[in-house]
């Protein structure tokens, strides 16, 4: 592309010349595609000849950011995810010539904080021990690295097979649980004794009934070397082994997956989530607070189930066990956050372990600490958290969890001490939600310590030997928009260090696993005979009583209209407020609709966060300014899950929608959970919901940038739907359809379980290991993350 704009601009200076002078005449340092795209649009509108499909306006559509110091404009220019380019043109001159990433992240540096003359700039580069690793190749494969992954790894490694034969045997004798040996014994030798005594064992099991439990086989398949684990019967046990003897012969990924799926290697669970609440009542809707604990519980007891009926089918008697670590808050606000010890509901063997955070001077911290406060106290943490998970667990995990930047950090602390197979989950990441927060972190760092977060962000997901997303563009975003992890692979911190290579979405560790929304609690308003009828006065006084019971604001003059619902916690990305500006600003939508909002305080001196406490004042403000006491209903309080259920489902019963109107949603799990119980939903472009919702079948997409276009979509909508109910059973049906088939939590554990299994595997037989990755992050996470973690609450 830079190749062709520099071709085309030697006949084609003017509009070339136009386009810079009109971006600098902008009078901003940066630019963001949006601008560029429109100071494109005008110079076009306003000139005499076409600029479309002309080599300039391709590279302008690629252009994610401008940076414009007099004489030059540097681009990045996007040609696809994870493919970026850089470029810059003289004023004068208006010839395209690549830079390198440096030289385009220097240019930012220059307005913000120029490094003294002579002084050189630290470059964090991950790509050189990335040489070993097999890269995929195109961008429809990132996020399927297991796939990659075993197919690359599963030739190399056969085709020395006496090498790949023997690493196998040695990768099935190690395998015990509670001192119980499995799959095979230590004394079978090498890998001619396996053959034989593979042979042998299948011979003895053709002659069975296959039903035979494996109790009855254990004698005299122990006798040939084999130790439980093979299957709970002789027709799986069979299976398994004809699994290895195809792998042993002529190995096929395929084979090698469907056999490592049935390996008993997972049994005991390391999961981190230290900040926030974590608590299973009366925590949700707090600062800090919301899906990532509502995804882990639901996670843990599907995993549990998952682990128990694999273990179960390859005749392991284990109960396998979970720990999800968080901290323990003293001062916690009526939650169960002071107790050390809380068993997980639904379950039969995992517990929430809660570990206090330290003072240096070894006091512990009593109150809750913000999410972007909580860095000086982790490596302190971990150490504490190895011993209480080890003891509880009653051994090394098998699996560590992390989870959002704090967990995956400790888990990368620990999966380094233990050796132990990691796994990281995002849920979220900041720089995608935070614009510029990276160029700009000094000037914000007394709030929010962005620069120690993503150094540890950094450290965590180059540690990770595999990394869950919910979505595609979680990755890698979309053809106009960058991914989380895709903001990571080059940025500057300004005065720190200069990120060139950070992070590598075509690395086979990206996976994609979407959770689900509980199926027991959100499901569809059509079934009435799993409906909890006994709630319903609870909902009908908290939406149209004059005293709800909790904190309120605003009563319905018109009950018998559709309900538009939402619910958040009161964050200012979350965007409740823009909601109650664009419904109270459509005249057509307020007399369609009533609004009801869950979310935060309804005074504002009960909240502890200062983001909330704006949006408080702000939602305040709006209903005043907007007279929305007779049409709207805010509610400050928090619902518990099966509350919500009832409301979602209470909500579609009145033919209403649901509405996530954030700047930018990560995933976005109360969309779930609406689409589950049948309710029409219409949610922000940004993040997660693009990808889950099919525009028009399964709901809508709406732009929190064009309110005043979201509200009359949501009002069309509704107007259809009171002329043709029909068309509000159709989206209905489309939305429940689209999460049965993409967002369950049985979906969910059977690949997370598989997904452990082959990384584990790939770690033990292969190089995988990054042994030299883990030295590089030791030096980055002494020398960067820890002075910056020590900072924090000094300043
Ligand atoms: N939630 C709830 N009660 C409340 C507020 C929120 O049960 O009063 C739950 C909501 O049902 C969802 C989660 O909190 O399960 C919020 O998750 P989401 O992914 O939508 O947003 P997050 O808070 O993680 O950014
Ligand atoms: C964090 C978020 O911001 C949400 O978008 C996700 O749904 C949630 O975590 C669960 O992953």
């Amino acid at each position: 592309m830079i190749d062709a704009l520099k071709t085309w601009t030697t006949d084609h200076r003017d509009p070339v010349d136009a386009f810079l002078r009109r971006c600098f005449a902008e009078n901003r340092v940066l630019l963001l595609q949006s601008d560029l795209c429109h100071v494109l649009d005008t110079l076009a509108t306003e000139s005499a000849s076409s600029l479309d499909g002309t080599p300039l306006q391709q590279a302008v559509r690629h252009f994610q950011e401008g940076v414009f110091q007099h004489p030059w404009a540097y681009f990045a220019l996007r040609e696809g995810a994870g493919r970026w380019r850089y470029l810059r043109m003289h004023q004068e001159q208006l010839v395209p010539e690549s830079v390198s990433v440096s030289e385009f992240l220097a240019s930012k540096e220059l307005f913000v904080k120029p490094p003294n003359d002579g002084d050189s700039v630290l470059e964090i580069d991950f790509e050189p021990f990335g040489r070993h690793v097999p890269r995929l190749q195109e961008t429809r494969s990132i996020g399927q690295g297991v796939l990659h992954l075993n197919r690359h790894l599963a030739s190399a490694m056969f085709t020395r097979p006496e090498v790949g034969h023997a690493r196998m045997l040695n990768f099935l004798r190690m395998h015990s649980i509670d001192g119980q040996q499995l799959m095979l014994a230590p004394h079978l030798g090498d890998v001619a004794a396996l053959r034989a005594a593979l042979r042998a064992a299948l011979q003895q099991l053709e002659a069975r009934d296959p039903d035979t439990p494996w109790t009855d086989l254990a004698a005299v398949l122990g006798r040939l070397g084999f130790e439980p684990g093979w299957g709970a019967t002789a027709a799986r046990t069979s299976e398994t082994m004809g699994l290895l003897v195809d792998i042993l012969e002529a190995p096929s990924p395929t084979a090698l997956e469907a056999f490592l799926a049935r390996i008993p290697m997972i049994s005991r669970l390391l999961i981190l989530s230290p900040h926030g609440y974590f608590g299973q009542d009366n925590v949700l809707g707090r600062p800090d607070t919301g899906g990532q604990v509502v995804y882990i519980l639901d996670q843990v007891r599907a995993l549990e189930h998952e682990m128990r009926d694999r273990m179960a089918i390859q005749g392991v008697q284990v109960d396998p066990k979970i720990v999800v670590v968080t901290r323990l808050i003293p001062e916690s606000d009526g939650t169960t956050c002071n107790m050390p010890l809380e068993k997980i509901q639904g379950t039969d063997h995992a517990w929430i372990v809660r570990v206090p955070f330290h003072h240096p001077n070894g006091e512990i911290v009593r109150q809750w600490v913000s999410r972007f406060e909580i860095w000086p106290y982790l490596e302190a943490f971990s150490i504490h958290v190895e011993r209480e998970a080890l003891a509880q667990l009653g051994g090394r995990p098998d699996l560590i969890i992390g989870n959002y930047s704090d967990g995956n950090l400790v888990a990368s602390l620990l999966s380094e001490r233990l050796g132990v197979t990691q796994c990281n989950i995002a849920h979220a990441l900041e720089q995608t939600k935070y614009l510029h927060s990276a160029l700009y972190w000094e000037a914000n760092d007394a709030a929010y310590h962005f620069a120690c977060q993503y150094t540890a962000d950094l450290i965590g997901m180059n540690h990770a030997d595999f990394i869950i997303t919910s979505t595609y563009q979680e990755i890698a975003g979309t053809a106009h928009s960058i991914g989380q992890y895709e903001s990571y692979r080059a940025y500057t911190l300004p005065g720190l260090y200069r990120v060139v290579n950070g992070i590598d979405l075509f690395d086979p560790k990206f996976n994609i696993v979407s959770p689900g929304a509980d199926a027991d609690i959100y499901f569809p308003y059509t079934d009435t005979s799993r409906r909890l009828h006994s709630l319903m006065p609870e909902i009908e006084r908290l939406l149209y009583a004059s005293d709800p019971g909790v904190p309120y604001r605003g009563q319905f003059a018109d009950p018998d209209k559709p309900l538009i619902f939402t619910m958040a916690r009161l964050d200012r990305i979350k965007n409740l407020t823009g909601l109650t500006e664009w419904f109270g600003a459509c005249e057509r939508l307020a007399e369609a609709a009533n609004l009801v909002v869950v979310g935060g305080y309804i005074d504002a001196a009960a909240s502890t966060d200062e983001e909330e406490k704006a949006e408080i004042a702000r939602m305040h403000a709006l209903m005043d300014q907007y007279r929305l006491d007779g049409r709207m209903r805010w509610l400050g309080t928090r619902l518990d899950k099966n509350l919500a259920g009832e409301l979602y489902r209470h909500v579609a019963d009145r033919r209403g929608v649901f509405v996530q109107p954030a700047l930018f949603e990560a995933f976005g799990l109360t969309l779930i959970e609406a689409m589950a119980s049948g309710l029409p939903v219409f949610a922000t472009r940004y993040g997660g919901p693009l990808e889950i919702i099919q525009h028009g079948v399964s709901g809508f997409h709406i732009d929190p940038n064009e309110g005043a276009a979201a509200a009359e979509a949501i009002a069309d909508f509704l107007q259809q739907c009171a002329a043709d109910p029909t068309r509000w059973q159709r989206i209905s049906t489309g939305s429940l359809a689209r999460v049965a088939a993409r967002y369950t939590w049985q979906l969910y554990a059977e690949r997370m379980m598989t997904l452990s299994r082959i990384y584990g595997f790939w770690k033990f037989v292969s190089n995988l290991e990054r042994g030299e990755v883990s030295r590089y992050l030791q030096l980055f996470r002494h020398l960067q993350f820890r002075p910056l973690a020590r900072a924090v609450g000094k300043n």
